[in-house]
């Protein structure tokens, strides 16, 4: 395994293994690049080998995946005869799938495991490389699990609200989808996004550096509905969720954000949540760091002080260089990243590209991108495409004409409220080399003279 440069006290010895064992796996799972020049878009893509996706569906140490029963399909299609000229003959039966669709079988992006120690308790990333639009396919939403992912019956799932209420309440699932519903497409990212890039580029690819990020349209009730219906008392002013999962996660919630957007969310994209995302019901706090999102949602306590759970005192909070730590950062700061061109990938030849890529901030919308193609030197204004909205991945775009010399590509958003993502250089300086959580800062992907793409420092 290669040894890493991570020096400072940031990393103790188990997280060192975890990012050494990420990088050892990205490099199993990307196909060696094919040398031969390349004309079209597919060839710049790095490629995934068969035993990369099983190594990213699963694993470390030989544990065995549960295969489709036509185990030459990737994860999620089916494999049918290619026709030699589809004109010719009839096509295949509509259910043929049962009812319940699949995708291509010459598609394979795959989410990748976080190699933690156990499997029960990881991460998976969402493949934003070859993402289109805003939205994040259910099947391919990032995932973080601490205690493995509970399967309930939703027949037996009720959610539990008491505390400081004029009326505690026992709410099934069908209480809950009976009352008036709310949607609203909005990201989620963990504020463990980017940890291994603080000193050194560590990981190659985008999946790796910003993969802990997604959005959904999410569907429920919201938070508000159900605690007028319940009354809150005066005092109070945080409210601990709690989830049904093993690792029976808690987090506090200040009242505000409750009764501002939160939303009792049991539908993703049109469909109940995927069990990988807190069937059948989970607390949705755009903007607010992944971790507070409680999923497998069991209970509600409202109170008049934050409840000071693990993963608010030892865990999720920032030390800074005078030795105290940031506590409650809740909010998402703004960042974006270009996902094309990005790390691992091959351009061709000098000419014409588009870069492309997502801009989000946990404070509202993002209102403008910038893209640098020569290191920060100069920046160009990015097209933001519709739609653009509150608390959102925001896909930008800008043409661009590469000469065929190296050169640094570089994208800087600002949101509504003026706050402008940082540089590296800036972040430390702010918060200091101590810092595991919440990197927001702007990503560097150098193009080599002869086209290949890297993650960089610059
Ligand atoms: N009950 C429960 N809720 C949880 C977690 C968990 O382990 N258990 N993980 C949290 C963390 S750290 C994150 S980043 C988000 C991830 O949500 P996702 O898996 O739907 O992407 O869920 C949060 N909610
Ligand atoms: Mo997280």
């Amino acid at each position: 395994m290669p040894d890493l440069p991570f020096s400072s006290e940031r990393y103790g010895p188990a997280e060192r293994r975890m990012a050494q064992a990420l990088v050892a796996l990205e490099n199993r799972i990307l196909h060696p690049r094919p040398t031969e020049d390349c004309a079209c878009r597919q060839g710049m893509f790095p490629g995934l080998s068969r035993r990369g996706m099983l190594l990213g569906g699963a694993l470390l140490g030989g544990a065995l995946v549960a295969r489709p029963a036509r185990a030459e399909a990737p994860p999620g299609a089916i494999e049918y005869p290619v026709q030699p000229d589809p004109t010719r003959e009839q096509g295949r039966m509509i259910l043929d799938d049962g009812g319940y669709g699949s995708r291509s079988q010459f598609e394979n992006e795959i989410r990748w495991r976080y190699p933690t120690a156990s499997l029960d308790s990881s991460w998976s990333m969402t493949p934003l490389a070859s993402g289109q639009g805003i939205i994040t396919p259910s099947g391919l939403h990032f995932e973080r699990h601490h205690g493995g992912i509970p399967n309930i019956d939703p027949q037996r799932h009720a959610l539990i609200l008491h505390g400081m209420v004029d009326k505690p309440l026992r709410l099934t699932m069908d209480d809950l989808k009976r009352m008036p519903s709310a949607s609203r497409i909005t990201f989620i990212e963990c504020s463990g996004n980017g940890l291994t890039e603080w000193e050194k580029p560590t990981l190659r690819t985008v999946q790796g550096t910003h993969g802990l990020t997604s959005t959904s349209e999410w569907t429920g009730v919201r938070l508000s509905t159900v605690l007028a219906e319940a009354g809150v008392q005066d005092g109070a002013a945080w409210i601990l969720a709690e989830g049904a999962d093993a690792a029976v996660m808690t987090r506090s919630i200040p009242i505000d954000k409750a009764m501002d957007d939160a939303i009792l969310a049991y539908a993703q994209n049109g469909e109940a949540l995927r069990p990988e995302q807190g069937y059948p019901l989970r607390l949705l706090l755009p903007g607010y760091e992944g971790n507070t999102q409680i999923k497998w949602l069991r209970r509600l306590e409202v109170g008049d002080k934050p409840f000071m759970t693990r993963e608010e005192t030892l865990k999720y909070t920032d030390l800074l260089p005078d030795g105290t730590a940031r506590q409650f950062t809740l909010t998402m700061d703004a960042k974006s990243v270009i996902t094309f061109p990005s790390g691992a990938m091959q351009l061709p030849r000098p000419g014409f590209y588009e870069i492309t890529g997502l801009a989000w901030s946990g404070r509202g919308r993002i209102a403008e991108v910038e893209v640098s193609a020569d290191g920060g030197k100069t920046w160009a204004k990015a097209a933001l495409q519709e739609p653009v909205l509150d608390k959102c991945h925001t896909r930008f775009r800008l043409p661009w004409v590469w000469d065929g010399t190296e050169t640094v590509l570089q994208s800087r958003c600002t949101d509504e409220t003026g706050y402008r993502q940082p540089t590296l250089a800036e972040l430390v300086q702010a918060r200091g080399t101590r810092s595991v959580y919440h990197l927001n800062a702007i990503q560097s992907w150098r193009i080599a003279q002869n086209g290949e793409v890297s993650n960089v420092h610059a």
